[in-house]
């Protein structure tokens, strides 16, 4: 029934901040996908006849993959594998579904706000039985494993066809095609209360959801439209493409633009938001306001007790260390623990599994909590929409109010993509050669009082992630952050965190660009970015 198939290692099989991603003609190199998988099996030592589950994005060369992943999970041991129905599964669905059926891991096809298509982007990442990402220690020995394997096993039978609901047998495993949404959405009907949310909508508060044709649209249309009670058309671009209709899924101003030029408008609704390909990023968007993901992580810790979930208050907050300090002000105003950690979800299941942080967030996006161990762009949205119902003031009302009690951390990040790779390094090489002696440094009015490459020691295990990021730390608190993306595909992408602390209530609403010109600025000098990259401006900014 199963068979070992000869292969040989491919030497770029690293897995990134979030799984390995690579161009689609990169995954279809002979055996390419099936080594990693294989990898996977073999730094996972499941017990025989433990579950693994299984879906992806729906982007392009998800069903092959997924088709190849059943395959050879049969012939690895697997006694059950539970896979979403057509291969769909959001991340955090994914997480919730490893949870709920004990698995011990899950496969997710993925490449994430990367594009997808037959030119575009595609990845594979590994969960583990908690339902997150693994942890460095298992992508490590993924890794190890990429550098000399030799064969992989799979069972010579085709996997069954992935639309119908149910249980068939593979060589020894029952295969288990689930409904994608079901599951997911009975989780959020235990966190939120549904019934306030029903009315909110009911009282003709409107809302918009855009689904950037990704994984989404279903989860989005059965809760916000059918469970809620939205009317149709509530959530735009819902029908989930290969290619996401040739756009980009990344919920920021530049790729979500239609989205938020609607809800900068006459007509606007009162809220609207959007997801990303694999529906783990949030994108909040008020009338007439666009809440930085930084500041929605402060705002949705400091409301949290106001949705039934978290009523009895939150246990800590964990940020990535890119992320400003908008949420610190709240731990410590909530006398709650706050972690600062490495970019990347896996970083903060140690911290949730302990019991140590509720809430948790990076300045990409992406936000989430103890539901699960993925960041969640739906639950964001709902728990946004719990508060709003049981507080009933707008988005700009929230938010002015926060800053008023909170202070203000204007922030933008800064994006230079597919850079010179060469360039990149260099650029980042010549920071940390001139940490040691930039302290006391001045920069017009800005004065370095810190400046180091950011270490994490994991709390709970103590294991050491170095490398993160540059910091440059002012007096006053300001900061630029230079670091490189672990989840590009193409040459380098650099970004530059920059964040300054305003407590004064008579400048927050300066426009961020205003108020962080003179860090702009300085961080050109200090990275020496135009020199070394040749570029005037970001690609991006958010
Ligand atoms: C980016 C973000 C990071 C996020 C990661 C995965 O990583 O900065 O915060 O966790 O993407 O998100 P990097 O290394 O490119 O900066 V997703 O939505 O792609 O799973
Ligand atoms: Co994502």
């Amino acid at each position: 029934m199963s068979k070992t198939v000869a292969t040989r290692p491919y030497d770029d099989q690293k897995p990134g901040t979030s799984g390995l991603r690579k161009r689609v003609p990169h995954f279809q190199q002979p055996n390419y996908a099936a080594n990693f998988i294989q990898s996977i099996f073999a730094a996972a030592r499941v017990e025989p006849g433990s579950t693994l589950v299984i879906g992806g994005d729906g982007r392009f060369f998800n069903r092959e993959v997924i088709g190849l992943a059943i395959r050879m999970a049969a012939a690895n041991g697997y006694g059950r594998i539970v896979v979403g129905r057509n291969g769909i599964l959001s991340t955090p669905a994914a997480s919730n579904l490893i949870r709920k059926r004990g698995a011990s891991g899950g496969i997710i096809l993925s490449a994430s706000h990367n594009p997808g298509g037959p030119n575009g982007d595609f990845g594979i990442k590994y969960n583990v039985s908690n339902g997150g990402p693994a942890p460095e220690k298992v992508t490590e020995a993924i890794f190890r494993h990429t550098r000399t394997i030799s064969e992989y096993r799979i069972v010579e039978d085709a996997a069954p066809d992935l639309s119908v609901l149910g249980e068939t047998r593979l060589g020894d495993a029952t295969v288990e095609i689930v409904d994608p949404v079901s599951d997911y959405a009975a989780l959020m009907e235990e966190l939120f209360d549904f019934a306030k949310l029903r009315d909110l909508v009911a009282s003709g508060f409107r809302l918009r959801f855009d689904a950037m044709h990704a994984v989404t649209g279903p989860y989005a249309h059965e809760i916000l439209e059918k469970r809620l009670g939205a009317p149709a058309g509530t959530v735009i671009n819902g029908e989930p493409k290969e290619d996401f209709g040739g756009g980009h899924p990344d919920p920021n101003a530049v790729y979500a633009a239609e989205l938020i030029s609607e809800m900068m408008g006459p007509a606007a609704p009162d809220f609207g938001a959007a997801s990303d390909g694999d529906g783990d990023r949030n994108l909040i968007v008020g009338r007439g306001i666009v809440v930085s993901p930084s500041d929605s992580l402060a705002v949705l810790a400091a409301n949290a007790h106001l949705a039934p979930a978290y009523a009895k208050g939150i246990a800590g907050i964990a940020r990535s260390m890119p992320t400003s300090g908008a949420a610190d002000r709240v731990a410590e105003k909530l006398k709650v623990g706050i972690y600062e950690t490495p970019t990347g979800w896996k970083f903060f299941g140690n911290l949730l599994d302990a019991g140590k942080v509720t809430i948790c967030g990076e300045e990409s996006a992406g936000t989430g909590s103890d539901h699960v161990r993925e960041k969640d762009g739906l639950w964001a949205v709902l728990l946004w929409l719990n508060i709003l119902a049981v507080r009933r003031e707008s988005v700009s009302e929230i938010m002015a109010a926060h800053w008023r009690e909170y202070g203000r951390t204007f922030y933008q990040r800064h994006d230079y993509e597919e850079i010179d790779k060469a360039a990149a390094d260099g650029l980042m090489e010549s920071l940390r050669q001139r940490l040691a002696s930039m302290a006391g440094q001045r920069f017009g009015t800005l004065v370095v009082s810190e400046a180091d490459d950011f270490s994490y020691k994991d709390p709970v295990d103590g294991s050491i992630s170095t490398g993160q990021g540059v910091r440059i730390v002012f007096s006053g608190g300001s900061r630029i952050v230079f670091r490189l993306s672990g989840t590009g595909t193409q040459g380098a992408t650099l970004r530059v965190y920059i964040e300054r602390f305003e407590p004064d209530p008579a400048r927050h609403g300066d426009a961020p660009a205003d108020a962080l010109a003179e860090l702009v600025r300085t961080a050109d000098v200090i990275g020496e970015i135009k020199a070394r990259t040749g570029r005037e401006e970001p690609d991006v900014v958010t």
